[in-house]
C-alpha cells in the first residue's frame, strides 16, 4: 500500500523535519502534499531528492488524503484537523488542541502503540516534546517498579517555539555581542544569555500550561492517573534539544544497576552514563539531529529510600515532534490502513 500524505505546516521547524524523516525512512507515499499558509504558498521545499510545491491550506481539498500530519499551531489544527478527518484522512496532530480529549488517543510509538487503533474521531494526538522524551524512559521503570511520583525540571531549547523563536535567539546573541540594545518579541524577556521559567500560558493554579502538559500527558500515556508529577519548565538559550533533570520515586526500590539494565534494552532509549568529562548526554554533543532519547547521570537518590535521579536529553524537533508523528503513521501502515486510491 502507498498513501497520499499531507504535511500541514510543511515550511515550519517541525514540518520541514517531518518531510525529511518521511523521505529518510522511505515512508510508502504515493503523493506528498505540502501545505502552509498563503504566506508561503507557491514556494517549493525539499522532499528527498525532489522539490514539492507548497500549497495554501485554506484552498486545499482534503478528500483524497489518506494521512495528514499537522504541525501548524493549535488554531490551525482546531479549524482544519476535523475537516481532514471528516474527509476520511487519519490526522496525526502535533498541537495541544485535542490531546486531553478522552476520544483522542495520545501516542508515543514505543510506549502505547495500541492506543492509536482506537481513534473514533480519526485524530491521533502527538504529545508535547517535553513529555514525549520522558515516556520511553519512564514507561519500562513504571511497568517493573511502579512510579509513584516524578519531579522534573526542564531545560527547553528555543526550537520548541518554532522558527521565529530560533531567529530571536540568534538575533539577540549577535546584537548583545556587538553592544546593541535588544527588544524581546517572541519571548517575554531576553532569551540570549538568559533563562526563562515561563513556557506557554499561566494557568489559574500558578503553573504554566507547559508544566501542566507534563502532568496531564504523563498520566494519560502511562494510563495511570495516580502518578504524581511535579513540574518546572524553563526555556534556555539552546537551539536544538530539550534536557530534563528527573527525580522519580518508585513503589519498589530500583538500583542504578537495575535502571541501567532496564534502560539499556528500552526501545528508543540510549544510555550514556560514564563518570568522566563528557560521559553524559548534552543537547549539542548527543541529541541534536538524532533519533533516540539519551539518558545519563543515573544516581540513587540518597535523600529518599526509593528515589532515582536521571538526566534525559532528546532532539525536541525529532523524537519530540516530527519523528514520533511519522512513527505513528508507520503504525497505521502496520495495521494495514487501506489507502483511498489503489495502485498508487
Ligand atoms: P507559513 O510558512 O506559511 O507561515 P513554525 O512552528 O516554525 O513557526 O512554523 C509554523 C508552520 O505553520 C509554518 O509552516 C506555517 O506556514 C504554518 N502555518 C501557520 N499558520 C498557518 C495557517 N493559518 N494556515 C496554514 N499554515 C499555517
Ligand atoms: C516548546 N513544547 O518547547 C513547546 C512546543 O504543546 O505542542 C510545543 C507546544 C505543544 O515551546
Amino acid at each position: 500500500n502507498k498513501y497520499k500524505v499531507a504535511v500541514v505546516g510543511a515550511t515550519g521547524a517541525v514540518g520541514e523535519v517531518m518531510l525529511s524523516i518521511l523521505a529518510e525512512r522511505k515512508f510508502p507515499i504515493s503523493e506528498l502534499v505540502a501545505l502552509a499558509s498563503e504566506r508561503s504558498a507557491g514556494s517549493h521545499i525539499d522532499f528527498g531528492d525532489d522539490e514539492v510545491l507548497v500549497q495554501d491550506l485554506a484552498n486545499f481539498d482534503p478528500s483524497s488524503v489518506d494521512i495528514a500530519l499537522f504541525s501548524a499551531g493549535g488554531a490551525t489544527s482546531k479549524e482544519y484537523a476535523p475537516k481532514f478527518a471528516a474527509a476520511g484522512a487519519v490526522v496525526i496532530d502535533n498541537s495541544s488542541t485535542f490531546r486531553y480529549d478522552d476520544d483522542v488517543p495520545l501516542v508515543v510509538s514505543e510506549v502505547n502503540p495500541d492506543a492509536a487503533k482506537n481513534r473514533p474521531r480519526g485524530i491521533i494526538a502527538n504529545p508535547n516534546c517535553s513529555t514525549m522524551q520522558l515516556m520511553p524512559v519512564l514507561a519500562p521503570i513504571h511497568r517493573e517498579y511502579g512510579i509513584e511520583r516524578v519531579n522534573v525540571a526542564t531545560y527547553q531549547s528555543v526550537s520548541g517555539g518554532g522558527r521565529s523563536a530560533m531567529e530571536e535567539l540568534g538575533r539577540q546573541t549577535a546584537e548583545l555581542l556587538s553592544f546593541q540594545d535588544i527588544e524581546p518579541k517572541k519571548f517575554p524577556v531576553q532569551i540570549a544569555f538568559n533563562l526563562i521559567p515561563h513556557i506557554d500560558e499561566f494557568q489559574p493554579n500558578g503553573y504554566t500550561k507547559e508544566e501542566m502538559k507534563l502532568v496531564w500527558e504523563t498520566q494519560k500515556i502511562l494510563g495511570d492517573s495516580t502518578i504524581q508529577v511535579n513540574p518546572t519548565a524553563v526555556r534556555v538559550p539552546v537551539f536544538f534539544g530539550h534536557s530534563e533533570a528527573v527525580n522519580i520515586e518508585t513503589k519498589h526500590k530500583i538500583t542504578v544497576e537495575q535502571a541501567r539494565a532496564l534502560l539499556g534494552k528500552a526501545a528508543g532509549v540510549e544510555v550514556v552514563d560514564e563518570h568522566k568529562a563528557g560521559g553524559y548526554p548534552t543537547p549539542v554533543t548527543h541529541a541534536s539531529g538524532k533519533d533516540p532519547v539519551f539518558v545519563g547521570r543515573i544516581r540513587e537518590d540518597f535523600s529518599h529510600p526509593r528515589g532515582l535521579n536521571l538526566w534525559v536529553v532528546a532532539d525536541n524537533i525529532r523524537k519530540g515532534a516530527a519523528l514520533n508523528a511519522v512513527q505513528i503513521a508507520e503504525l497505521l501502515v502496520a495495521e494495514g490502513l487501506p489507502p483511498k486510491a489503489t495502485g498508487g
